[in-house]
């Protein structure tokens, strides 16, 4: 009867060493420990058996199946493991290869130029300063010599909120504000949104960024503003570009003059950019009026300065021949990826 326990667990151990998966395992287990097993029967055996070698027999059929459950144990865990490592091995991720979407991304080009003008102007002594969109009446148009009866309130068509407030139509009143605040010496730029009712087409917005510029000292001329602006033009369209100032009129600068610049498409020669002219408008300028000083509570007989304001649209539309100024508000990519 010994003999045959012996063998029981040689055959268990080496049916264990051979499985392969838990399937067989199991099997194995119901085979010797089921109950119709071989360890049942062993049970059954050990029953009939005269009382005074039952103690010795029992002992030795649980240490057998002890030592088979055991087996059992070691080569479930066993497999379980290596089971685990082939389903991460092939799982497995490569953190080198390329990412899928690994486009670049870049500035919008109106952020993009805007900063290279803010640059320009820093670098000259122009603070920067913004302001509020939703402006008083006062500052957008009274202020700056623009009177109710004006007809100027009519050409820069707005739109009012309330009765005395106004989506500013221009950045010109951030003159009003910083003179205000400061004496001169002053020196400031200052962009922004500006509104207008104006009928949406290939050179018009009713949202668009101007920025303005001014300056406010003893003895500032015309001149000093010709080589400011000259200065600008040529960082930012190229040492080669000339300025061109013709009369032109607004309420808070006297005399006002439209500025434009020698076309970088053609140098001026007559192209499609600057529709044959050789030149392309970018804004308007001029002295300050005596009437803005006083609004300010500067002295015009001490004082003398110049201001400017350009649309930045309309200068990233030259710099770059943008043909319609709708797409830089697209968003499409096939336009904006080029500036990157
Ligand atoms: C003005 O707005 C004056 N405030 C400029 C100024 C400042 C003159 C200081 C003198 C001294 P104007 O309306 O021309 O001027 O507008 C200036 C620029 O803003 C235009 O040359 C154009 O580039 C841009 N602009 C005007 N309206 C629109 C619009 N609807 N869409 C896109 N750009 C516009």
């Amino acid at each position: 009867m010994s003999g045959d326990i012996a063998g029981l667990t040689a055959e268990a151990l080496r049916e264990i060493a051979r499985a392969e998966d838990a399937r067989a395992i199991e099997a194995i287990r119901v085979k010797f420990f089921g109950k119709k097993g071989a360890f049942a029967e062993a049970q059954k055996a050990l029953a009939a058996l005269p009382p005074a070698e039952k103690p010795a027999y029992g002992a030795r059929l649980n240490d057998a199946r002890k030592q088979i459950e055991a087996a059992l144990g070691e080569r479930a865990a066993l497999l379980e493991k290596a089971a685990l490592s082939a389903r991460l091995l092939g799982e497995s991720i490569d953190v080198t290869l390329p990412g899928r979407d690994g486009r670049e991304g870049g500035l919008h080009p109106l952020t993009e130029v805007s900063r290279q003008i803010f640059r320009i102007f820093e670098s000259m002594g122009f603070a920067v300063f913004e302001g509020p969109e939703l402006e008083e009446e006062y500052y957008n148009f009274d202020a700056l010599n623009i009177p109710p009866y004006h007809p100027a309130r009519e050409e820069q068509d707005s739109f009012y909120v309330g009765s005395d407030r106004v989506l500013r139509t221009q950045t010109s009143p951030m003159q009003i504000r910083v003179m205000q605040r400061f004496q001169p010496p002053v020196a400031a730029i200052s962009p922004g949104r500006c509104f207008r009712r104006d009928a949406v087409d290939a050179t018009h917005l009713h949202t668009f960024h101007q920025v303005e510029g001014f300056l406010v000292d003893k003895g500032v001329t015309m001149a000093d503003l010709k080589g400011v602006l000259t200065s600008f033009a040529q960082r930012l369209f190229g040492a080669d570009t000339k300025i061109r100032f013709r009369p032109d009129f607004f309420p808070f600068v006297e005399p006002g003059a439209e500025v434009a610049i020698s076309c970088f498409a053609c140098h001026g020669k007559g192209c499609r950019t600057c529709r044959q002219s050789g030149w392309i408008e970018i804004g308007g300028a001029g002295m300050i009026h005596p009437h803005v000083f006083t609004a300010v509570g500067y002295d015009y007989e001490t004082y003398s300065g110049f201001a400017f304001g350009m649309g930045i649209e309309r200068m990233v539309m030259k710099k770059y021949s943008v043909p319609d100024i709708r797409m830089f508000y697209e968003n499409d990519m096939r336009l904006i990826g080029q500036f990157r």
